[in-house]
């Protein structure tokens, strides 16, 4: 089985579904909304884009109330931009990625509530908006030649291809961390280079002369791991593994050959990558951090509508909606609930209680080159 055919966010809409632990990456978006915005009123100077349809992608999208935001930004965007300008707004197709195990189903739903609700506002101004699903990976090749007027994908690239080749010296780290041996380190900087190179290739040919992406990753504050203090999440799973390792409920060998997929780049290896490839060039560029275990992004009281302090099974439950598909692939259903069980405990012993969890993004905004 490939990384392609096993990783997918937690379906539905349970406790521990993504769909209902995306408070935070809805907090992201909104934060790079008026980044986005900007390369928008970019790409209106083009004035051919507004034409007659104007197509975008959202990669990774998800499943739940952000997969549909995007799309009413955008069209929100365009449509202010016309009206300010007198013009027609034009069609829009919305095209929605993400892996073959994605909960599609889940965000079909929600349509007919988008599209009354587009109707509604836009009025007699509306004009027809279409969307599609696009299964498959953005590490292939997903539309047809010369097509997308803009890509947007926030959260999704610093997802690798597959877990990278040399790291069975990381011992019981699930990622890279303070005592990870520099190969592990160079494995992981290397597959990202490849695949981000890869990515870049693949949506120049996808997209429209002067078509523009904007994508937001998790990223680093240093190139140093040692001295970086941002994946205190991926170290409560190693600390929970770790006691089931004593406890005798894993084997050592499958904790040592399991590690995330995912790299989350530092702003200079971006810019490296960008410029040495040249599909691209790079417009804008901004790093911006937020804590996760400030406020309490699930639970409000119903009476008093404070937030009720649940740190440790609010940050267990979000761990859970992103890795549960890595883990029960690699390790079986049954070790499951006591994982995360013990995330739960340990993210309320060992972190929160003393740290807060600093989760660095970078957004970035790109116009193909000519
Ligand atoms: N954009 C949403 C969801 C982010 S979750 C938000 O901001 O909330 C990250 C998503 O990236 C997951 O749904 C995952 O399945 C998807 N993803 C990871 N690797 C991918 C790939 N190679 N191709 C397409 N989607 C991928
Ligand atoms: C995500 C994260 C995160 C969050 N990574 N996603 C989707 C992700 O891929 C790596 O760290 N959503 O809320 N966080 C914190």
């Amino acid at each position: 089985m490939t990384l392609e055919d096993i990783l997918h966010m937690n379906s539905g809409s349970g406790d521990s579904s993504y769909a209902n632990n995306s408070l935070f990456t809805k907090f992201v978006m909104q934060k790079t909304a008026p980044f986005l915005k900007r390369t928008i009123k970019g790409i209106a100077k083009q004035n051919t884009f507004f034409d007659h349809c104007f197509i975008f992608a959202d990669l990774g999208c998800s499943s739940g109330m952000n997969t549909l935001l995007l799309a009413s930004d955008v069209i929100d965007t365009i449509h202010e931009l016309c009206l300010e300008n007198n013009r027609q707004t034009p069609q829009f197709q919305v095209c929605l990625n993400d892996l073959f195990g994605n909960d599609f189903n889940n965000v079909f739903k929600l349509l007919p509530n988008f599209y009354k609700t587009l109707r509604e506002d836009k009025g007699d101004k509306f004009s027809p908006c279409f969307v599609s699903a696009v299964p498959g990976s953005f590490y292939g090749r997903l539309f047809p030649d010369e097509s997308l007027h803009l890509i947007h994908s926030s959260y999704s690239v610093h997802w690798l291809s597959q877990v990278p080749e040399g790291v069975e010296n990381n011992k019981l780290n699930i990622y890279i961390a303070k005592t990870s041996p520099p190969s592990v380190l160079q494995a992981y900087g290397k597959q990202f280079h490849t695949d981000f190179t890869k990515f870049l290739r693949l949506r120049y040919q996808e997209m429209i002369r002067g078509g523009r992406m904007v994508l937001t990753l998790r990223s680093r504050s240093s190139l140093d791991p040692a001295s970086d203090d941002s994946s205190s999440f991926w170290e409560i799973l190693t600390i929970s593994l770790t006691e089931m390792l004593k406890e005798g409920l894993v084997q050592e060998s499958d904790i040592n050959s399991f590690n995330i997929p995912f790299y989350f780049p530092h702003e200079d290896e971006l810019r490296n990558i960008i410029e040495a490839d040249g599909s691209f060039s790079l417009d804008n560029m901004d790093v911006f951090e937020l804590n996760w275990g400030e406020q309490d992004y699930t639970n409000l009281n119903e009476h008093t509508h404070e937030p009720i302090h649940n740190q440790g099974k609010n940050t267990a439950r979000l761990i859970r909606s992103i890795t549960e598909s890595l883990f029960t692939s690699h390790f079986g259903n049954d070790i499951i609930d006591v994982l995360f069980k013990k995330c739960e405990k340990n993210a309320e012993e060992h972190h929160l209680a003393t740290r807060k969890s600093r989760h660095l993004s970078v957004v970035i905004s790109l116009t193909k080159s000519e």
